[in-house]
């Protein structure tokens, strides 16, 4: 990083309410859409600084508000049960005017979290005891948030896992097709249109009121969980954006999605990615033992199609992006959301596949590798 800039973020960072002076800056995460900071103080303390990305999210304090009022239900709950407060969830320091967040000069909004020490993220699992941990993980979140009342919570990016309205969207995308790219993925195209059908199920059964609305973090890929560097014990759950009212079986899905892949989400050899079900089985696992028992059966049967969905919906998100110019998720290079696409919907078609044994049912006897 240059000089110049390294000396704008400690400005920034020095802004927000830690008491010291910002010693040294690094960039840190894979994320697609903030860009985000480590932040040595003078104190010893560390932060994790973030740009925030508003053409994603255009309320900014809609979103703070729902961070600040997750993480301090969190933070109450994991007090209770005399957990470590500063581990179980990660905590927003507020800038010198107390909001949760600040806009610097050239219109940037800013936020500052304490750094949970000595944890590591995964791109990808090498061992079912992750998957089995991110599960957990992912399921105890939704438990401690189960008595969270979920109108509290701002929609910060309407219809995220509204799947048929993904749809639309990505068919306005290859009808626009701004960047004369939709002949040379016409397979893709073809793709998505073959399995339109099955994306309103969701929304369907919701309609029906035969699938609750919880609290669900509906972001969490593996790289979105920190695991503690000596026990490999899941600590806490990040990336907290996109917590509002959703469905279980789609966080489910999203771990699968990211954890369960045998290759990286941009590999661009496709005959690498396939679905792992050792590491589904040990997610499933997991996440069952984290929810403790308040699942319903019907949510439990639509783990398979909560997998399968996430996976082409992200898949569909990446092909409408590089239609559109790749306006939304960043990217390093040419073609990497073509390349995330078609790991997507590789893994989709290994999921059909594979879809007897992806069974709960199945999985738990164990028949499922
Ligand atoms: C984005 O922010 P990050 O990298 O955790 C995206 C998710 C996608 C994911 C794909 C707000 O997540 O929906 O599943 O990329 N987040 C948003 O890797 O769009
Ligand atoms: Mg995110």
């Amino acid at each position: 990083m240059k000089a110049e800039e390294t000396a704008k973020l400690k400005q920034i960072a020095e802004r927000f309410e830690t008491g010291g002076k910002a010693v040294a800056v690094e960039p840190c995460g894979n994320g697609h859409i903030h860009t985000t900071y480590l932040v040595a103080f003078s104190s010893g303390e560390q932060y994790i600084l973030q740009s925030i990305n508003t053409s994603v999210f255009k309320d900014v304090d809609g979103l703070m508000d729902n961070i600040v009022k997750v993480t301090s239900f969190l933070r109450r709950r994991l007090e209770e049960q005399g957990k470590d407060v500063n581990r179980g969830t990660l905590t927003v320091i507020r800038a010198a005017d107390g909001r949760p967040y600040l806009t610097d000069e050239n219109g940037q909004a800013w936020r500052l979290y304490t750094n949970v020490n000595h944890v590591v993220t995964y791109e990808q699992a090498d061992s079912p005891e992750v998957m089995y941990q991110a599960g957990l993980a992912i399921g105890r979140f939704q438990a401690f948030l189960a008595d969270f009342s979920v109108g509290e919570l701002h929609e910060t990016i309407p219809d995220f896992h509204n799947t048929p309205r993904r749809y639309q969207d990505f068919e306005k995308a290859v009808s626009q097709d701004r960047c004369g790219r939709a002949a040379s993925v016409a397979k893709e195209i073809a793709f998505v249109r073959a399995r339109r059908e099955e994306m309103s199920v969701f929304m369907d059964l919701r309609g029906q009121g035969r699938l609750p609305l919880r609290v669900t973090h509906n972001d969490p890929k593996l790289a979105n969980i920190l695991f503690d560097q000596t026990t490999h014990e899941a600590v806490c759950l990040c990336d907290l954006d996109t917590v509002m009212p959703g469905f279980a079986p789609f966080d489910f899905g999203d771990a699968i999605r990211s954890g369960a892949s045998t290759a990286s989400e941009d590999e661009t050899d496709c005959e690498k990615v396939t679905v792992s079900l050792p590491l589904y089985q040990a997610c499933l696992k997991g996440f069952l033992q984290g929810a403790k028992g308040r699942l319903t059966e019907e949510e439990i049967s639509l783990f398979p199609l909560g997998a399968k969905l996430m996976t082409l919906e992200c898949g569909m998100r990446f092909l409408a992006d590089y239609l559109e110019g790749d306006i939304y998720f960043k990217t390093e290079r040419e073609g990497q959301n073509l390349d995330r696409c078609r790991t997507q919907f590789k893994l989709v078609s290994d999921m059909e596949r594979k879809w007897e044994k992806m069974s709960p049912q199945a999985c738990l006897r164990g028949d499922c590798d």
